[in-house]
């Protein structure tokens, strides 16, 4: 037989063994093994392309044309069975990954503000309708601005009201009250008349208990123009604790000493835990502080900018974790930071 006719025939079989052995083939990596067998650069029909020169000139044509249907049938069956082959494995996906629209949800967990947000919020919503305006101070604070400039000089027995954190950079340390805000806020305005508030975290190394924590927020208020006294402070507290707790609410302002105001006086509310009766976290005395205010000091008028002959002014500082422990009930000061989310999940 001569060269052409044996290429012939052998085209037939490399035709009939792909079709054969494609009719086998279940899966993608199956398919393309085939394809390399098959259709690869040293597959059967491939070879013929290069063997075509040995082929007698009678012949080349037709064998040409032949070895070129064959390559075509095997590429229209690859083809089709491609799409087969793809068609069974999505079907499969789809079986395997089954929805059961009837299976309950699954609850995202929903984020919350915490309680302190949200009594520093309400304090400064209520201040807010009041005429307050909200000014944000360092919590970082110098010793200048947190004790000299309030009244407070160095080695001065008041110093050791606050336990303070020390940095590694002399003279500078973690504010121990939002009062020192106050020197900057006025020296931001003066001599304009001013009321703000400062709300913010503040910390002191303190040893901890029901009512005390190391650091905790703080609501500083500050009023200063010509004229204001002693009845202003003592109506925008009152206000206050009405707006906040309903007009029943009792409070009571109790002498006391700050360098920074005269005179000064703790602020107490009515203990809502026991209604006044004591329990652990009124101490047994049934009113629980919630701040400290006073006259704003006539020497920190003046570091402030402004001319105590002309102005005078009002400060407190309220605790706004107290107040929400007054609000909820709550009866441990610690489990504002304890992070614990069964407390927390109840606001
Ligand atoms: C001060 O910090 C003064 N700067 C307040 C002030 C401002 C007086 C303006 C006059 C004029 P005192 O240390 O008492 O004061 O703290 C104020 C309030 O912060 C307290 O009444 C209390 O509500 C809260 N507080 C104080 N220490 C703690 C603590 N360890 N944990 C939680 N709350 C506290």
């Amino acid at each position: 037989m001569s060269e052409g006719n044996e290429i012939l025939t052998e085209l037939d079989g490399i035709q009939a063994r792909g079709l054969e052995a494609l009719a086998t083939v279940q899966d993608e990596a199956a398919l393309q093994a085939w394809k390399t067998a098959h259709l690869g650069r040293s597959a059967a029909v491939m070879q013929v392309f290069s063997r075509l020169g040995q082929v007698e000139k009678e012949l080349r044509g037709q064998v040409g044309q032949r070895a070129n249907q064959v390559k075509q049938v095997l590429e229209a069956a690859l083809a089709e069975k491609d799409s087969l082959v793809r068609a069974a494995a999505l079907e499969r996906r789809l079986a395997a990954e089954k929805l059961d629209v009837t299976l309950p949800g699954r609850k995202p967990d929903y984020g919350r503000l915490h309680p302190s947000t949200l009594a520093l919020d309400e304090i400064c919503r209520n201040l807010g309708e009041m005429g307050f305006q909200i000014y944000r101070s360092p919590e970082v604070e110098s010793e200048e601005y947190n004790f000299e400039l309030l009244n407070i000089p160095a080695h001065h027995p008041a110093r050791d009201m606050w336990d303070t954190f020390h940095t590694t950079q002399p003279g500078v340390i973690l504010r121990t009250h939002t009062s020192p805000g106050q020197i900057r806020a006025m020296r931001e305005n003066a001599p304009k008349p001013i009321r703000m508030i400062l709300p913010g975290m503040v910390y002191r190394y303190e040893q901890t208990d029901a009512s005390h924590e190391s650091q905790f927020n703080q609501v500083e208020l500050i009023a200063v123009g010509p004229g204001i006294t002693f009845g202003d402070l003592k109506g925008t507290i009152e206000d206050l604790a009405h707006r906040m707790f309903g007009p029943d609410v009792h409070i009571r302002l109790r002498p006391s000493y700050f360098p920074f105001t005269e005179p000064s006086a703790e602020i107490d509310m009515e203990c809502f835990i026991c209604g006044g009766k004591g329990c652990a976290v009124c101490k047994g005395g049934g009113w629980l502080e919630i701040g400290g205010c006073g006259m704003i000091h006539p020497v920190v008028l003046q570091n402030g900018g402004y001319d105590p002959t002309q102005f005078s002014g009002f400060a407190a500082g309220l605790g706004p974790e107290r107040i929400a422990m007054l609000k909820y009930h709550i009866e441990d000061i610690r489990l504002f930071w304890g992070n614990d989310v069964r407390f927390l999940e109840q606001f």
